[in-house]
Formats: structure tokens, C-alpha cells, sequence
């Protein structure tokens, strides 16, 4: 009925709970402020910035985002391909307001975002569609939530970064390993790319809901 088609958000997802938010914000400075005190990151600064003589202030470079979350399905207001569809899962109408937990085994970087990559549960998968851009590469294996980006980038870049980064990975690029800290084992695989393997991954609580703008 055209009561419940207008009734499509813009997108579904897992909406982190907010003391996490702040936890995993200040991870994210944390990672930033590693980075750039790395001699190998300072070498291959140009990835960021063509012009950029020695230093960089990713700081500056990200812009902050506002609530942070894990996109299942954008919908588009029902504009997209399978949003109905999607609406009307069992499965999303079972779990819609139920709280679960996100598991984040990595953080990367790239030029254009900041990100952190989601390993999903088999229960969390239910909810995650099936889409074309993860061809090739195991379901879910695209999820993520957008920590920042950089100024002028699309807003569903993040997506198509990680991506990469689990193609070259699937293709048996190993990186190179800059540093084996604490934290984990960070990576660079070129292209202004950097991933952060998280030793003990990070849990953040997070509501399953729907966002319409
Ligand atoms: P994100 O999930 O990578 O952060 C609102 O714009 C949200 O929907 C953002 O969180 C964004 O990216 C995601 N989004 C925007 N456009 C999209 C698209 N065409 N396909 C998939 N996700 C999109």
C-alpha cells in the first residue's frame, strides 16, 4: 500500500549505542595520531597530499561524522533496488529495536575515509543483503562503519575502499607490515591504504533500526 512505501527510510543499519560512540571515536584519533608519527607513513604522504612537503594533519584531513553506524541496506527512501523487499524480511522485521553486539576486527584508512571493518555474526548476516558490489568476496565481508571522511568524498565511499582492500587481501597481498604494536598489526598496501588488524577486536553494542534523515 502507498502507506507503507512511503514509509521506506533512507537506510537500514546497526546503530552504535552512544557510550561506544565516544570509545570508538577516540580509537579513531588514537589510530590517526599513530599514523602520523610513523616514518614509513611519513614517506608515502604524498598518497594523501600531492603537495604535502613532510607533514600532515589527519585530523584536519577527516571531517568529523555525526552518529556512527553500520549500513545493512540503503533504501533510498525505496528508491533502491530491493528496498521493499528488504523493508520486508522477516528477518529485519524480527530484529528491528533489537540490540546486539558488533564485532570490529580492523581499522582502516584510505586517501578519502576512515573506517572500521565489521565482522559480522551468521545471526547478523541474516540481515545483511545480498548486493552486487560484494561479487567475488564472501557476504558481508563490505561491512563496515564510516568513522570520517575526507572533504569532498561521496558519502558511501567507504564501502568500495574496504573493498579493495578485501580484494587485494583475498588475492594474496600480504602488505607491508609497518608495525606490531599492542593494539595489532598495522599494514600498508599501497595507494595511500593502511589497515590496522585489531589484536583483541573492539565490541560495540548497537541497535538495529532505521535512519530517515
Ligand atoms: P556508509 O554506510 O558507508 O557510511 C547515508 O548516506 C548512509 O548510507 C551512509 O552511512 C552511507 O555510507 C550510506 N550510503 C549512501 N549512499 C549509499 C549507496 N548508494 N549505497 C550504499 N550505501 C550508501
Amino acid at each position: 500500500t502507498s502507506l507503507e512505501e512511503t514509509s521506506l527510510p533512507l537506510f537500514f543499519g546497526w546503530f552504535v549505542c552512544h557510550p561506544f560512540q565516544e570509545n570508538l571515536r577516540s580509537i579513531a584519533v588514537n589510530f590517526l595520531k599513530t599514523l602520523v608519527s610513523l616514518e614509513a607513513f611519513r614517506k608515502n604522504i604524498t598518497d594523501f597530499k600531492e603537495d604535502a612537503e613532510k607533514d600532515i594533519d589527519l585530523k584536519e584531513h577527516f571531517h568529523d561524522k555525526g552518529m556512527l553506524h553500520c549500513t545493512t541496506k540503503f533504501c533510498e527512501y525505496g528508491k533502491a533496488d530491493g528496498a521493499k523487499e528488504y523493508a520486508e524480511n522477516q528477518a529485519v522485521k524480527e530484529s528491528y529495536g533489537c540490540v546486539s553486539q558488533l564485532t570490529l576486527s580492523a581499522l582502516f584508512v584510505t586517501p578519502r575515509t576512515l573506517g572500521a571493518t565489521v565482522t559480522l555474526t551468521e545471526e547478523q548476516l541474516q540481515l545483511w543483503p545480498a548486493n552486487a558490489e560484494e561479487e567475488g568476496v564472501s557476504q558481508g565481508s563490505s561491512a563496515h562503519i564510516t568513522l570520517s571522511y575526507a572533504e569532498g568524498v561521496d558519502p558511501l565511499q567507504t564501502g568500495p575502499d574496504l573493498l579493495e582492500l578485501v580484494r587485494l587481501q583475498q588475492q594474496g597481498q600480504e602488505g607491508e607490515t609497518v608495525q606490531d604494536s599492542e593494539l595489532g598489526l598495522l599494514t600498508y598496501f599501497g595507494k595511500g591504504m593502511w589497515v590496522l588488524g585489531l589484536r583483541e577486536p573492539f565490541l560495540a553494542t548497537a541497535c538495529f533500526s532505521s535512519f530517515y534523515g
